[in-house]
């Protein structure tokens, strides 16, 4: 497939699909539905629905294309030992991380809570990284699978769009990454924040990434399909 031409902001970026990955963060229950890490912190945890159908629009594009896909998920070992004690002392005392809870132990690999949501599930082949902290490349091999694909460019959905999504795409941006925030594919349990925190990466010229959305991420894919 050829380069692609993607309607965006601060202005239109080309990328080749086979040097790009679509990155989505942490759709797991945990953050999605009731009983897990996002609703222990005090969210309204019916927020990020939001995001889902967008992201299957991206997904859907980015399989099509045979686009490389990496799902994230945010967690921890059934020990703990890789969670730091100042994580591990946020939220509602009744219930932790590592906690029990009605989708068993709060943020640990492992436990249906930890999984990701049945709209979203990874198929046979993508990349299933599993990460302790906000950002994807922090403590994970995410440069190196990135390196091996040979991957300039990524494509970033999920949630939340102030926090996991905000980190991964300033740390791929500082290591010469391009990348740009499928926004209606992106949540947050503060609306404001989604909206300012989209404003953040385009401003300034765009300043660490570009923004975008999932139809105009799926029609530059199928533009270049159809030229192909
Ligand atoms: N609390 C919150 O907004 N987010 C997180 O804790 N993790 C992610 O964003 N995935």
């Amino acid at each position: 497939m050829s380069d692609v031409q993607l309607a965006a902001e601060p202005g239109p970026l080309e990328f080749d699909p086979g040097r790009a990955a679509l990155v989505v963060i942490d759709m797991q229950r945990d953050f999605l539905e009731p009983g897990g890490f996002g609703e222990t912190l005090g969210n309204d945890v019916s927020l990020l629905q939001a995001a889902v159908g967008p992201c299957r629009v991206a997904l859907e594009a980015a399989r099509r294309a045979g686009m490389l896909v990496i799902h994230t998920r945010e967690g921890h070992r059934p020990d703990l030992s890789d969670a730091p004690p100042a994580k591990l002392a946020r939220g509602a005392p009744s219930r932790r991380i590592g906690d029990p809870g009605p989708m068993g132990r709060i943020l640990v690999r492992g436990e249906p809570g930890h999984d990701i949501v049945a709209a979203l599930y990874p198929e046979p082949g993508e990349v299933v990284l599993d990460k302790p902290g906000k950002g994807a490349f922090h403590q994970t091999d995410l440069a190196q699978i990135l390196a091996n694909g040979g991957i300039d460019t990524l494509l970033v959905c999920g949630v939340t769009t102030e926090v996991c999504v905000h980190t991964t795409i300033r740390e791929g941006n500082d290591r010469g990454y391009r990348c740009v925030a499928i926004g209606d594919a992106c949540a947050s349990y503060f609306p404001e924040f989604h909206r300012v925190g989209l404003e953040m990466i385009k401003a300034q010229g765009g300043i660490f990434g570009w923004v975008s959305d999932a139809q105009s991420f799926a029609a530059a894919l199928s533009a270049a399909e159809a030229a192909a």
